[in-house]
């Protein structure tokens, strides 16, 4: 029998979230960086995703010297409780200067700030000992598209991507592709979109993805197929597990929460293509209800991980040799009772 996959898993310090919405304020006291530490390692995740002002705060003000030392004293602290750093994001969508988008912003000097920054995200990665920057293209779209030329968008973005590339040949990229909001369009909507743009850059194979379960509903996919097709060209190297209950704001739902059949489908597609085998994580974007108590406060991150492991039993159990059978005689109604019946437990 093949080895079964042992995953790894991590989530982010801003999973720990205080509960404000576009709406009201936070419903929870803000917690120090090391308490949440603390918390990952206590529930038994193995690595810690950042942006890149989690990991230096206000590093918009900070020298290169001060930033080396802030991130390196990080690092100490990620070695000092065995919790490895993931990834590295460019926080590009809170400074004045990316009010308009970032690489794809109108003003030229925007433009320099977004590289500067993610040039400077990218160092960051380096002291914590990770090869993975991950970019998030939040503004990188229109409110109204007579705003942008979308055909100078793709050369802006791919500008960009080759300068980061260029600046340490050892880093990967993967893009986290997300349809909408805070955009009404977004350039990158899908993986399709940001595998197709690696192929533009100066070192396509250094440019890959990361794949949100909620950004792939949101963008009216299953992210199961976005899992494979992604796979397809071994350009999956981080993963943000989450649900999403149809079109809404981002909603970052516990994993399975709001449809557990897509979420085993997930688990399926990635036990199918080996996730994991080159050190990939398995991450989860989670965030608690806005409801939720301070004494309630990590349940979404257990229970994802829960949620993933008894899913992971359901993959590895699901009857292959009979499914196999009811797709050759093509009766897919009974396939797809069978799959109901095994996740219900029969
Ligand atoms: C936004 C989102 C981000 C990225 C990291 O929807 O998912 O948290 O994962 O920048
Ligand atoms: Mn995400």
């Amino acid at each position: 029998m093949a080895k079964q996959q042992q995953y790894k898993f991590c989530f982010g310090p801003w999973n720990i979230s205080e509960g404000q919405d576009p709406y009201g304020p936070t419903t929870r006291p803000v917690q120090t960086f090391d308490w949440k530490l603390e918390q990952l390692k206590k529930l038994g995740f193995d690595a810690m995703m950042f942006h890149d002002d989690d990991a230096v705060p206000d590093i918009d003000g900070k020298s290169a010297a001060q930033l080396r030392k802030e991130a390196k004293e990080l690092k100490q602290k990620l070695d000092d409780a065995g919790v490895a750093a993931e990834m590295v994001a460019p926080r590009l969508w809170f400074s004045p200067n990316t009010i308009d988008g970032a690489y794809t912003s109108n003003d030229p000097k925007c433009r320099q700030y977004a590289i500067d920054r993610s040039l400077r995200c990218i160092d960051i990665a380096g002291y914590l000992d990770t090869d993975l920057v991950v970019l998030w293209l939040a503004r990188e779209g229109t409110y109204m598209r007579e705003a942008k030329n979308g055909q100078r968008s793709v050369e802006l973005l791919v500008q960009a991507l080759d300068k980061m590339l260029a600046h340490n040949r050892k880093i990967r990229i993967s893009i986290e592709p997300k349809p909408n909001e805070p955009m009404d369009h977004a350039y990158i909507p899908t993986i399709g979109h940001a595998l197709a743009i690696a192929q533009l850059t100066c070192d396509a194979k250094r440019v890959g993805c990361l794949i949100e379960s909620a950004h792939a509903i949101l963008a009216g996919l299953d992210p199961a197929d976005e899992i494979d097709f992604a796979m397809a060209f071994g350009k999956l190297w981080s993963l943000h597990l989450n649900d999403q209950n149809g079109l809404k704001f981002d909603q970052d739902k516990p994993f399975g929460s709001a449809n557990l059949r897509v979420a085993f489908n997930q688990v399926r597609a990635l036990e199918r293509n080996g996730y994991g085998k080159d050190g990939q994580y398995v991450c989860f974007d989670v965030h608690p209800f806005r409801t939720t108590k301070v004494e309630h406060w990590l349940a979404h991150l257990t229970n994802s991980k829960r949620t993933f492991m008894q899913l992971l039993r359901k993959a590895r159990t699901f009857d292959e040799k009979t499914a196999n059978q009811l797709i050759a005689d093509r009766d897919y109604a009974a396939l797809d009772q069978m799959v109901i019946e095994h996740l219900m437990g029969k």
